[in-house]
Formats: C-alpha cells, sequence, structure tokens
C-alpha cells in the first residue's frame, strides 16, 4: 500500500452470465435510444430529490486522479433563471446576429433554434455545470486538477443518462461565452462555467426533428483477429 494511501477494499464485482448481459444491454440501449434532447418544457414541478440523485450518480464519474473536478448549481428561483435567460440572451443574440458562420447556422436550421431561450425561464429547474481547474489550498495555494475537461464532460454524460433513466427530459445548452453563469451564480474563481441544462418534463405538444443516429458500422470500426 502506498503511504499515506486509502486502504484497499474488495471490488464485489457481480459478474453476469451472458444471457443475463445480452438482456440487459438489450434493455439499455433501448432507453437510451429514447432519449431525445428536449426544447419545449411544461412549468410542473420536478420532484427535486430524484434530480439530487441524478446530481449524485454524475458525481460517480471517473476523474483525473479522483479529483472530481465538478459542482452542479441546482436552479428553481425563478428570479434566478430569469437573470440567466436575459443574459444567456444577450450572447446568443451575438452568436446568431456575426459570431456564428453562415455553415454553422445552416447546420442548425433543422433544429428550429435562435437567440430567444424561452426554456431557460420555463424549465421547471436548470443545473449549470461547472469544472474545476484547480482548487484552492492553504498550504499551496493551489491544488492542481487533472483531465479537467474530460472528467466534467464524462460527468455530464452520466448526469443526461441518470436524468432519462429517471423520467426528466434535458436540453445541453452550451451559451457561449458562459462567464456570466459564475457571476450571477456567484462561484469561486477556480470554477469555469461547462454546461447548462434546463430540465423538466416535456409539454404535451413537444415534437423533435425526426433524425437518424449513426450506425453500428458508421461508428465502430472492428479490429479483432483475422479482420482488416
Ligand atoms: N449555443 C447556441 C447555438 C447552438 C449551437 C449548437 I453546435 C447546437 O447544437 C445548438 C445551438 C444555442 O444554444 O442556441
Amino acid at each position: 500500500m502506498a503511504e499515506g494511501g486509502p486502504q484497499k477494499i474488495p471490488l464485489n464485482f457481480n459478474r453476469r452470465t451472458n444471457a443475463e448481459m445480452n438482456e440487459g444491454s438489450e434493455r439499455m440501449l433501448a432507453r437510451y435510444q429514447s432519449r431525445r434532447t428536449v426544447r419545449h418544457f411544461s412549468s410542473d414541478p420536478l420532484p427535486l430529490e430524484v434530480v439530487e440523485r441524478c446530481i449524485l450518480a454524475a458525481g460517480t464519474a471517473p476523474s483525473g486522479a479522483h479529483k472530481q473536478p465538478w459542482h452542479f448549481c441546482l436552479i428553481t428561483d425563478p428570479a434566478i433563471k430569469k437573470k440567466i435567460r436575459e443574459a444567456a440572451e444577450k450572447e446568443e443574440y451575438f452568436n446568431y446576429h456575426g459570431r456564428m458562420s453562415g455553415r454553422w447556422l445552416k447546420d442548425l436550421e433543422p433544429f428550429d433554434t435562435n437567440h430567444i431561450k424561452p426554456h431557460l425561464e420555463e424549465a421547471p429547474a436548470l443545473i449549470a455545470v461547472f469544472r474545476q481547474a484547480w482548487q484552492p489550498d492553504e498550504l499551496d495555494g493551489r491544488k492542481q486538477n487533472y483531465y479537467v475537461q474530460e472528467s466534467v464532460g464524462i460527468a455530464c454524460g452520466m448526469l443526461l443518462a441518470a436524468l432519462h433513466e429517471s423520467g426528466i427530459a434535458a436540453l445541453t445548452h452550451t451559451p457561449s461565452p458562459m462567464a456570466f453563469l459564475c457571476d450571477i451564480l456567484d462561484r469561486p474563481s477556480h470554477e469555469k462555467a461547462f454546461l447548462l441544462i434546463p430540465i423538466g418534463f416535456p409539454t404535451d405538444d413537444c415534437e423533435v426533428p425526426d433524425i437518424a443516429r449513426k450506425s453500428l458500422d458508421e461508428i465502430r470500426s472492428n479490429m479483432g483477429a483475422g479482420k482488416k
């Protein structure tokens, strides 16, 4: 054992039969395939204890040197949501009117997006995710974190999966630049905004674009023995 390191404990890995693995992975894939990004939220409130479990699930993500360099702000206060909407729309106006290229705007056409973001107020909650580039430390000033982007990206993926699994719809929103989130939410200087995720239930008439996901052959190359 490394000096000063944690004690080791047994892993307790439950090895499944092939039949169990097949059945479980089929169910898992069908669930994941039913996830869609939602842009039209009803204002019905969410059970916040469910959301908090999803945040805890996100916090199980692996991270560089187990530094867990993330913070999740759960926002339900209408006054704060309004401030966030106003600040996001201000930035998005400039994105849609000059900062984004013509090609980018064309690529976004199927999604009917523009700089107006009513979902930032209509959704019953927002989760603002922050990445911690470093941690304040009394002795050294700054304790380093590692692979912060990767770690927080993985945690966000796990958060989206956990929300979907719990029956909650989400929108991954990346207003850019996002510094206003640190100001409005009064986050410390070692944190930078990473993602803003409105969450809730879709409106009854919510529609989503009819788009396909890439097939296995498009996203996986098979490097097994005997294959080219
Ligand atoms: N951040 C802007 C623009 C936008 C960009 C991409 I790439 C998207 O997939 C969707 C939107 C917005 O949220 O409207």
